[in-house]
């Protein structure tokens, strides 16, 4: 029914577990009561709470390294196809990451038409498509160890450009709708670039690309203090984006990736500030305790990304021009599946944005212009120490996913089933064979998904005989045969029995050959 090296694709079906639905029912009528008396309407937090989406990069599938090493983990996806795979399952889970974020060239689909139609098969599209020009890639004419955009070298300026303009063909052939630009440029010592220049070349070679943007695009500009650049990066702060931004044109926004700021930045001020001048465009989310630490979004400073979102929601509500952000996801995850780590962040996305729906941003002002400093900060606080998490549980419901994701991901049995699937080399995967009594929707989605109810047989049958299970590839299917027809010619002589399922005529019945049956499977 199933096999390792079709491209089949295994989501789990979020269904709840029933024992966790009374529960989440008694939850959210608490919270709906509680709200209630507060005045606040729960159904318009939920409903907004479905309608929030963000989208997951490509890059956060598979296990990240820092630089003292990667630990990668079994059963991680092996190439683009098997990404998009785990996005859907994120997507199914959480109810709210319908698009991909993909990183060109790490991850630059062969055909990128083809990869549109899976994506649209599995319930995905794509956001942003990112550039590269901070590493060499094998078999790259020039190199960017001194600088891409910034180079002093007009060849590899132009090289740089064209690459960008490559990644904008294939973001248009994936239905995508804007290019972020990260660039490592800068220098690690005094005297190393011009500090003036540099950021001139940078700004032109920007506009070519800018002017190369189709209809409807967006280009954002992404800064970051340092790292690899560890004296001066051309574009450090969001005040050397804004200018990019500003002198680029109305389509040409700031990105702003938590990560990327110095210790104790106020990036809720940032965002704030971008969005007076319309100039917010995107979000990389993540956490961080130190530097670009790419952790799970929330794990660290929960309070600091409540505060985001509550600037974030104040322009959703006041509907601010050119309010349209590209919420995305940006980490590294060395240490967590980086399945539940994705799933986490999702979950913690929901909930600051739920709570920052909670303010009351009429009381807020009112507090704000009668000089009420501990009022004013008591209507924030409220709403971030609420327990918001049936009220988002409810909306991920509603959308069709999991009351926890994490949970219900565990469940599943996806990972141990990645596992067997993507450790085998290619061509030596093991065909998975699922065996259902009654071929109703329930059992098979029970025998595929695993996920309803679990029984655990953990005795053996008495009695049992010993079982030899072995992987035979295709190419020594003959001498396989060979061997068994030996076998089974001494069947009569022993306990033994034989079972072979093979693909076959459905009307033919099973055939007995000593204690071998050999019973028909599916065609
Ligand atoms: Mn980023």
């Amino acid at each position: 029914m199933k096999t390792g090296n079709s491209t089949t694709i295994a989501t789990p079906q979020p269904v709840p577990i029933k024992a966790n639905l009374a529960d989440h029912e008694r939850d959210l009528a608490a919270l709906a009561e509680r709200l209630d008396r507060r005045g606040q309407i729960i159904e318009r937090v939920i409903e907004s709470v479905r309608r929030f989406e963000v989208a997951v990069p490509s890059w956060a599938f598979g296990s990240g390294g820092t630089r003292f090493g990667r630990f990668p983990m079994a059963g991680e996806p092996r190439n683009l196809i098997e990404k998009m795979e785990d996005a859907a399952v994120v997507h199914r889970l959480t109810g709210g990451t319908p698009r991909v974020s993909l990183h060109i060239p790490w991850d630059e689909p062969d055909d990128p038409a083809a990869l549109r139609q899976l994506a649209a098969e599995m319930g995905l599209g794509f956001d942003a498509v990112n550039s590269n020009t901070f590493q060499d890639q094998p078999g790259q004419r020039l190199s960017y160890k001194l600088g891409s955009f910034s180079h002093t070298d007009a060849a590899v300026r132009r090289q740089a450009i064209d690459h960008h303009l490559h990644v904008i063909e294939v973001g248009k052939a994936l239905g995508a709708e804007a290019i972020t630009v990260w660039l490592a440029d800068g220098s690690n010592y005094p005297g190393q670039m011009s500090l003036r220049r540099s950021f001139d070349r940078v700004r032109d070679c920007l506009s070519e690309v800018y002017a190369a943007l189709p209809a409807g695009w967006r280009l954002f500009t992404e800064h970051k203090p340092y790292e690899p650049a560890f004296y001066a990066s051309v574009v450090q702060d969001w005040g050397s984006s804004l200018l990019l931004a500003q002198s680029l044109g109305d389509r040409a926004q700031c990105l702003v990736d938590l990560g990327h700021h110095l210790p104790n930045t106020n990036i809720e001020l940032i965002v704030a500030r971008l969005l007076g001048v319309g100039k917010l465009g995107g979000f990389h989310f993540n956490d961080s305790k130190y530097g670009d630490d790419d952790l799970t979004a929330g794990s660290i400073k929960p309070y600091a990304l409540f505060l985001v979102f509550h600037e974030l929601v104040q322009a959703e509500r006041e509907r601010l021009p050119g309010f349209k952000p590209a919420y995305m996801i940006d980490q590294s995850h060395n240490i967590k599946d980086p399945l539940e780590d994705m799933l986490q962040t999702v979950d913690q996305l929901q909930l600051a944005y739920a709570k920052a729906h909670l303010v009351d941003n009429d009381v807020l002002e009112v507090y704000q212009n009668s000089g009420d400093v501990v009022m004013a900060e008591r209507i924030l606080k409220d709403a971030f120490e609420t327990d918001v998490r049936p009220l988002v549980a409810e909306a991920r419901l509603r959308n069709g996913a999991a009351l926890d994701p994490v949970a219900a991901f565990r469940a599943s049995g996806y990972r141990a089933r990645k596992v067997a699937e993507r450790a085998a080399k290619a061509g030596h995967a093991p065909h998975v064979l699922n065996m259902t009594a009654t071929p109703i929707p329930r059992s098979l989605a029970l025998t595929l998904y695993g996920e309803l109810d679990i029984s655990v047989i953990d005795t053996k049958p008495l009695g049992r005989q010993p079982i030899i299970t072995k992987i035979v590839s295709p190419n020594s299917m003959l001498s396989l045969i060979g061997v068994t027809l030996n076998g089974i010619s001494n069947l009569n002589k022993t306990d033994s029995f034989f079972f072979f399922v093979q693909p076959m005529d459905k009307n033919k019945t099973v055939e007995k050959i000593n204690n071998a049956y050999f019973m028909p499977g599916f065609r």
